[in-house]
């Protein structure tokens, strides 16, 4: 533990995003991860319609895409699983799970692909070998010995396949509870529970068909050239055509400046690049919404100025009139409103709201898109209804080039949700389920991620499930998450490598090594194929193309069916037939879901099928039937605010963030080019006003502790201080190193999303100088 503080080295970038540095990358990853020959191939196949959708992001794939897209993280994540290291049984006698909780989340991404199930021994805290069948047993005898199902809980990861979501939620939901956390109560949910209120459906409204007609775009809280880099292609065709991009971030993404396409020699050749972004706006952390309702306020201001002169209306009064409700009270609460406070409260000031007030009016066609830069603060469910608001406002939602594009995370956590993956069940949708499959759905809502922590902590959820992921890392308040996992009877990890979930376990643990999509999954000797919703609501199927990473691997779908039988037998559902043939589920997925009729055909068809949004027809499936005008007030009761009023301006709000070079809680190497860090991850952007203000020097150690009111503290240590384009009083860095800073309790209004963008905290001189941390 007493090794040395990492030394890493900063330098700023001047490169343009992709071009020659990436394609450098690639070349690094695929050696450092030993990618066999053989597999290389597979690269090109990825997003092409006869090969596998990449387990890297959610953007679409152009449909008729001729050349390879190339994506240098899209390479990352398929060569995390093509790597030919292995976590075998071996690997597991030799190191105690004390042992490894000792390595880094770097150091055990580098151990490579998990080959058996391993069940965990607690006499000699090591995981031993275990049959597939034993395994199905324990997790159904635990299971069923629960005093009511509500004991357990059931948590996804979007990258699951439609057809494994499918047959997961059936089981949960027939064994009797929705308890079903997922990944994304940490981060679209802001998006999928605030969209329904004001357009009707928790989907965005675009294809990538209206990126080639755009004319303005506008990035709200999205770092694409590295969490989605395939979306800077469509970028840098709309900014050859002349489309006015806007990046709404409180960091001047570097990524977003300049971009060299790798699929244009001629531009990598002359060492050309595209500009992308015209404007930076750079709000203060969770200043959007204040800044989104001045943008709206500008608007009336120049559409008032356009009836005095006569000139074209900038509101669309048309959209309004037809379909729309709310707009005269919602007018009427942005004329009451104050600028002095928008100001204040978006960090931004007036002539540069009014200046993107005045691109927005401009526009014809806007598609605005956002991340988690808007969805995870305490008022993201406020904020993505005032963005779709402002676009209502213009009728830029369900026309050519225009519209709203919230850009997801994982690469199928839309579909999952599709599928049913969702702890808040219409009763539409479990009448269904009722109806085709005669049983009796439970109908209460099911526990979220947070609650679920909550859940373990209090001693009623004692079984864990983890379809994917690595919920020992990615949930806020690491320590008592942990403390939660470890009061579990039985935890279970359906994973493809080795995480800190399986070293933080139950008192019985399981770790299920599973394929990813990229392998080869023949059942019944036929090959399986499996689907995935994009961002667009387009639906594809993968077919994996390299040999699994070991012959005991089995695919998602069938351990999930395996479990399912086990614990249920066959009574309703012929779950092992399921097991050897995915077509089977969709049929049945056709039954339940009108949208997927004919499911099996049309994904036949290259490139798939557009799953139906009705919001981009037009139709507004709300409860009044119409798009609605949502007015709520800028708040200013926030825990940050309380903690300011306490500390002044020496409270930070910190936002946690993804370097380029990681996967979410999956740590591929030491770097973040685009930001200028190089060999370390414990750093903390910062301004430099902020840094003379704090009384430290640039390149100082701190520690972090938040500022909440319960008791618990909260620490983190070792950042180096590293001056940063950044308004003042908010500081990044990366997670999941910053996760124990999170309050359980700290989440958003309606979502229950962990408050990741905005935590109150503290600086501190590091009181440990040469202390490594474990993550
Ligand atoms: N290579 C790679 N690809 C990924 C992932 C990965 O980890 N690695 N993760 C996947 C997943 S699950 C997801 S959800 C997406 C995440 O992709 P992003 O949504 O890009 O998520 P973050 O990296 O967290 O970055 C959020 C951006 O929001 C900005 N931001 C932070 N707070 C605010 C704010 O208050 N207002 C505004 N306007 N901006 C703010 C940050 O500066 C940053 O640029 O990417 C997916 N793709
Ligand atoms: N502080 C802070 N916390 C956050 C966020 C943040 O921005 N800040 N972001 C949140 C967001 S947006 C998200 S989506 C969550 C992510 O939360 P998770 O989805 O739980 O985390 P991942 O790191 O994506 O999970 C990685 C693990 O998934 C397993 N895996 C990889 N591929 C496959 C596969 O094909 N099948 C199966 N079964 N397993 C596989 C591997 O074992 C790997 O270790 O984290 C959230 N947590
Ligand atoms: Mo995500």
């Amino acid at each position: 533990m007493d090794k040395p503080k990492q030394q890493g080295r900063i330098e700023p970038y001047h490169h343009p995003a992709a071009g020659w540095g990436a394609l450098k990358y690639v070349a690094i990853n695929l050696i450092k991860e030993r990618v066999a020959g053989g597999s290389y191939r597979t690269l090109f196949k990825q997003n092409q319609p006869d090969g596998f959708d990449c387990p890297g992001c959610a953007w679409p794939d152009r449909e008729h895409a001729s050349t390879f897209e190339f994506c240098e993280n899209g390479v990352k994540a398929v060569a995390a699983e093509a790597t030919t290291k292995r976590v075998t049984r071996d690997f597991f006698a030799a190191n105690t799970t004390e042992a490894l909780m000792k390595q880094t989340d770097y150091e055990l991404e580098q151990h490579g692909r998990l080959t058996e199930p391993m069940v965990y021994d607690p006499m000699t805290d090591t995981y031993k070998p275990i049959e597939w069948n034993n395994a199905f047993a324990l997790i159904a005898g635990h299971l069923n010995k629960l005093a009511s199902p509500h004991e357990a809980a059931f948590y996804t990861s979007g990258r699951a396949s439609n057809e494994a979501a499918y047959v997961y939620q059936l089981f949960v939901r027939m064994f009797g509870t929705n308890n079903f956390p997922d990944c994304s109560n940490m981060c679209h949910e802001a998006t999928s529970r605030g969209l329904p209120g004001t357009v009707g459906v928790g989907k965005g409204t675009v294809t990538l068909e209206d990126f080639e007609h755009a004319d303005t775009i506008i990035i709200f809280g999205q770092n694409p050239a590295t969490n989605h880099p395939r979306m800077l292609g469509e970028l840098r065709e709309a900014a050859r055509r002349g489309a006015t991009i806007v990046s709404v971030n409180p960091l001047r993404e570097r990524g977003l400046e300049r971009f060299a396409s790798p699929q244009h020699p001629v531009e990598m050749l002359t060492m050309g690049s595209t500009k992308i972004a015209s404007l930076f706006i750079q709000p203060k952390l969770g200043g959007d919404f204040a800044l989104i309702k001045g943008v709206a306020k500008h608007i009336l201001e120049l559409d008032d100025i356009a009836v005095e002169n006569g000139t074209e209306r900038v509101l669309d009064l048309d959209f309004i009139a037809r379909h729309t409700l709310g707009f005269e009270a919602f007018a009427e609460d942005l004329r009451n409103e104050d600028w002095s406070l928008l100001e204040r409260e978006s960090g931004v000031a007036r002539e540069d709201i009014e200046a993107l007030g005045r691109i927005y009016a401009n526009g014809k066609r806007t598609i605005a898109t956002w991340g988690m830069g808007l969805t995870q603060h305490k008022h993201s469910h406020q904020t993505v209804h005032i963005l779709s608001n402002l676009m209502m406002m213009k009728g830029n939602i369900g026309r050519l080039g225009a519209g709203l594009c919230p850009v997801r995370g994982h690469s199928n956590v839309q579909g999952n949700r599709t599928v049913g993956i969702e702890e808040r069940p219409t009763a539409e949708f479990l009448d269904r389920l009722a109806q085709v499959y005669s049983f009796e759905p439970p109908r209460g809502q099911g526990l979220d991620v947070v609650e679920t922590v909550e859940g373990m902590l209090e001693g009623h959820v004692k079984v864990f499930i983890g379809l994917g992921g690595n919920f020992a890392m990615a949930t806020p308040d690491t320590y008592r998450t942990w403390d939660g996992l470890r009061a579990c009877d039985l935890t279970v990890h359906i994973t493809t490598k080795l995480n800190r979930s399986h070293l933080v376990h139950g008192k019985h643990a399981l770790i299920l090594p599973t394929m990813g999509r990229t392998e080869i999954d023949v059942r019944n000797g036929v090959s399986q194929g499996v689907t995935v919703e994009d961002s667009m609501s387009m639906v594809h199927i993968s077919y994996g193309m390299n040999t699994p990473a070991s012959k005991h691997l089995m695919s998602e779908t069938a351990i999930v069916a395996n479990i399912a039988h086990a614990t249920l037998g066959d009574s309703k559902v012929n779950w092992l037939a399921f097991a050897d043939d995915y077509s089977l589920i969709r049929d049945d997925i056709a039954k339940v879901f009108d949208d997927f009729a004919n499911y099996n055909e049309r994904i036949r068809h290259p490139g798939g099928f557009h799953l139906r949004v009705a919001s981009r027809e037009l139709e507004w499936e709300t409860s009044t039937g119409k798009a609605n005008f949502v007015v709520h007030a800028v708040q200013e009761d926030t825990p940050i605010k309380r903690a300011q009023k306490i500390h002044g301006e020496r409270l930070m709000t910190l936002m946690t963030t993804r370097s380029h070079d990681q996967y979410n809680t999956t740590v591929y190497a030491l770097d973040d080019r685009y930001r200028g860090v190089f060999g370390q991850r414990r750093v903390v952007f910062i301004n430099p006003a902020d840094i003379e203000m704090l009384g430290f020097k640039n390149g100082d150690w701190v520690d972090m502790t938040t500022v909440w009111d319960d008791g618990i503290e909260r620490r983190a240590n070792s950042f180096r201080l590293v001056e940063y384009d950044i308004p003042r009083g908010c500081i990044g860095a990366y997670y999941p190193e910053t996760n124990p800073l999170v309050p359980l309790h700290s989440v958003g209004d309606v979502c229950n999303t962990p408050t990741s963008k905005s935590i109150p905290v503290l600086l501190h001189h590091s009181a440990e100088p040469a202390v490594a941390h474990p993550f």
